[in-house]
C-alpha cells in the first residue's frame, strides 16, 4: 500500500509545496490539501500504517517527523518545533504518541 494508492500525486505535490518553509507546517491544511478530509475512517486508518514504519501501532514523535516525507520522498523531515505542535494536538491521552484513533480524531477534526 502506498499513499497515492490513496491520494492523487498531484494533490501531495501541491500540499507539499504550500509547507515547504521550515516552521510553516500545519497539520490540519495539509490533511485536507492531500485529500485525507475526504476518506473514510478505514482508509484513514491505511494512512496511519504506512506512517507507522515500525509497526509499534503508534507514531512515536520520530515517525511524526517524517510525517510528510511519508507522502513522498521529497516532503521535508519536520522540525522539533512543529512536531511538537502536532504531538500536542493529536496526543489526546497524553501518552507521547499518536494512536491509531487519536490518528483519525486529527484527520477528522482538521
Ligand atoms: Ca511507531
Amino acid at each position: 500500500m502506498a499513499m497515492t494508492d490513496l491520494l492523487s500525486a498531484a494533490d501531495i505535490r501541491a500540499a507539499i509545496a504550500a509547507f515547504a518553509a521550515p516552521d510553516s507546517f500545519n497539520h490540519q491544511k495539509f490533511f485536507v490539501m492531500v485529500g485525507m478530509k475526504k476518506k473514510t475512517p478505514e482508509e484513514v486508518r491505511q494512512i496511519f500504517h504506512i506512517m507507522d514504519r515500525d509497526r509499534s501501532g503508534f507514531i512515536e514523535e520520530e515517525e511524526l517527523q517524517l510525517l510528510v516525507n511519508n507522502f513522498s520522498p521529497e516532503g521535508r523531515t519536520l522540525t522539533a518545533k512543529e512536531t511538537k505542535a502536532i504531538m500536542a494536538s493529536g496526543d489526546k491521552d497524553g501518552d507521547g504518541k499518536i494512536g491509531i484513533e487519536e490518528f483519525v480524531s486529527m484527520v477528522a477534526e482538521s
